[in-house]
């Protein structure tokens, strides 16, 4: 400890605290940082980040906001998941978010996150991410950190090789991990080959407002579609899937003993079926599934059912789809920032295969194929390999990308990260993770332009890394500088759920267009009011509409009579604060909701209804100003 004050100075006590507690574990062998580290990390009291780093949540179905290099959590988004934190999921106004064709579903898998892009660079305008186990696409606004749209994906089960975006933002991708009968229907499981499909979708995203609409399913062969990436630069126009499963097998479970040597990386040239469906091409195909958008001038969501889907045979469009052999059930599926290198790291094997874009278009020129699948060409191995990394390690993942041509690459079962050269393949260092690390991230580094500083690590497992907290220990991040030629771990932090991938991009591309308070004169929510003087209450029915204000430090109206046993009470708040960072809260008492949270001038609704006759109160549950305690009020419920 003396040392490191005698280092970096006495204002570092919070850091430096940190810092002995990760010596417990002694040695170098378990990461245990230097001085320089701390310094590196430290992120002075009122000093901000130099980037944000969008970590997925896992089976949480969020996404969770943090700073580099600190680490320090700053958000959590929901997106799949209820979240009585603010009532996203809960108020009336957000519900119709997590509506799909199998009615109200309040939870997801949340796997991937991707940051739109223009011209191959991080713009800063939304975040995607997928719902992996109901199949839904999300868009969330970077100026609101909200989510604004919600697109479920027919056809699809385990929509896991999503949500990637080509380098206009021109679509958003997702894929299929099970093939699955196309339309879904009673059929024996074991006539699955040959007959379930692996529906590979492309979302396209209005440039203006980001909505997004299904331009077309393409109905692939039933493999297992793992992870995807799009083309950039020379090979944009091109998306890229890992399969594995290509035996076909209804059952997984002699993945190892049955497997085929090769399973493949399927090459979609997109813009040539887009050509194709914007000249009348594909089939209609009934297909029942929830889009459900956010509006910010109403303030509420909207659920519309779609009833149909446009499909693509890939025997419609030849020349457009290829089949890259690539060994050994791949998992990631990476793209490097020049768009010539495609690598797919098979899970079970130690080399990294790296494919060559250029090659592979000599060899689709040239007609070199060796032999086909459901009508598809399958490409030579030999002639669209670019090299292999002889890495040393095992169980490779995912690999991301720095601005000075390397490559790094997660290794989940030897837990390290193995920094290589693209072109030479030659391996330039390799550090551990603590432990089993899954994906990595740097901040554009699945962009035409990383910013090579940092990378993240996610790691599945924790063990000893932090104080115990009984058996569940939350999982994982490691950040490393990859600034030098050797990576060099600076810190540990505790994520959320279970990140699987994340997205990271400079802090000056979000800083000034964080929105800060919804304004009042814009907002058009149908049951808001301009002003306090306009609180009132309605009875319709059994429907009653409490029209409420909140402002410092009190509710309008505060004390309501006329309730009765078994009506609904609609409560409409409106925050009527117009400065930053002052909302407001509400919960009455048994209600079978969370609390909701309402932010300066937005509206939100909570539905109340009472079962007992009584006098009840209700209180603002956000600490709102010195007399935040005195904000309350009281319902009347008499007998029906
Ligand atoms: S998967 Cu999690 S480690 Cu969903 Cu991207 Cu590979
Ligand atoms: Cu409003 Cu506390």
């Amino acid at each position: 400890m003396k040392h490191i004050k005698s280092i970096i100075g006495i204002t570092l006590s919070g850091a430096a605290l940190l810092f002995s507690g990760c010596n417990q574990g002694g040695g170098s062998s378990n990461g245990a940082l230097t001085s320089s580290a701390a310094e590196k990390v430290y992120v002075a009291p009122g000093e901000q980040d130099e980037y944000y780093a969008f970590l997925s949540g896992g089976y949480s179905g969020n996404l969770t906001v943090y700073g580099l290099p600190s680490g320090r959590m700053f958000k959590e988004i929901p997106v799949f998941s209820q979240f009585p934190t603010s009532g996203y999921g809960y108020s009336e106004e957000t519900k119709p978010m997590l509506n799909t064709s199998y009615g109200f579903v309040p939870w997801d898998d949340a796997h991937h996150p991707d940051i739109s892009q223009t011209n191959g660079e991080l713009d800063g305008r939304w975040i995607f991410i997928n719902g992996n186990n109901t199949p839904r696409i999300a868009r969330v606004s970077l100026s609101t950190f909200e989510t604004e749209e919600i697109i479920e994906v027919p056809n699809s089960a385990g929509n896991h090789s999503s949500s990637f975006i080509t380098e206009n933002t021109e679509y958003v991708v997702a894929g299929t991990r099970f093939s699955v009968p196309v339309p879904q229907r009673d059929m024996p499981i074991n006539e699955y080959k040959g007959n379930f499909k692996g529906a590979l979708t492309f979302i396209t995203v209005d440039q203006e407002h980001g909505h997004m609409d299904i331009k077309f399913q393409l109905l692939m062969p039933g493999f297992n579609y793992d992870l995807s990436h799009p083309g950039r630069g020379k090979s944009h126009g091109w998306f890229f899937f890992t399969t594995y499963n290509t035996e076909e097998a209804s059952t997984l479970q002699e993945v190892n003993s049955s497997q085929n040597d090769k399973d493949f990386i399927a090459a979609i040239n997109w813009k040539k079926i887009e050509e194709y469906v914007n000249n009348g091409g594909g089939t209609k195909m009934p297909a029942n599934y929830a889009h459900n958008v956010y509006d910010e001038s109403t303030h509420m969501a909207t659920t519309t059912m779609e009833k149909e889907v446009l499909t693509v045979n890939p025997a419609e469009v030849p020349g457009a789809i290829f089949f890259l052999p690539t060994p050994k059930s791949p998992h990631g599926c990476d793209v490097d920032p020049s768009g010539e290198y495609i690598i797919g790291n098979g899970k079970l094997s130690a080399d990294l295969t790296v494919h060559s874009f250029d090659r592979m278009i000599a060899a689709i020129e040239g007609e070199k194929f060796d032999g086909e699948a459901y009508g598809i060409p399958i490409l030579k191995f030999e002639d669209v390999l670019a090299g292999t990394v002889k890495s040393g390690g095992l169980g490779p993942l995912h690999t991301e990308f720095d601005a000075d041509g390397n490559a790094y690459t997660t290794f989940f079962i030897s837990s390290e990260v193995v920094k290589w050269k693209l072109g030479s393949w030659e391996v330039i260092d390799r550090k551990p993770t603590f432990y089993s690390v899954g994906h990595l991230m740097i901040p554009g580094g699945n962009s035409r332009k990383p910013f090579g500083k940092y990378v993240v690590a996610m790691n599945k497992i924790t063990k000893d890394r932090y104080l115990p907290t009984g058996p569940e220990m939350e999982h994982s991040a490691q950040i490393y500088d990859i600034s030098g030629e050797k990576m060099e771990l600076i810190y540990d932090f505790p994520t959320h759920g279970e990140p699987h991938y994340a997205a990271g991009c400079p802090a000056d591309l979000l800083r000034e267009n964080s929105k800060k308070i919804y304004r009042l004169d814009e907002n058009n929510h149908p049951y808001g009011i301009k002003s306090p003087a306009d609180a009132r209450v309605e009875r319709d029915g059994r429907d009653v509409h409490i029209y409420m204000s909140t402002i410092r430090s009190h509710f309008t109206p505060d004390n309501i009579e006329g309730i009765k046993v078994g009506d609904r009470v609609y409560f409409h708040m409106t925050n009527h604060e117009q400065d930053f960072d002052v909302p407001h809260g509400f919960a009455v008492i048994g209600a079978n909701t969370s609390e909701i949270l309402i932010m300066p001038g937005q509206t939100k609704t909570i539905v109340w209804e009472p079962k007992q006759v009584g006098v009840w109160p209700f209180y603002c549950t956000d600490f709102c100003s010195a007399l935040h305690q005195e904000m309350q009020g009281y319902v009347r419920v008499s007998p029906a």
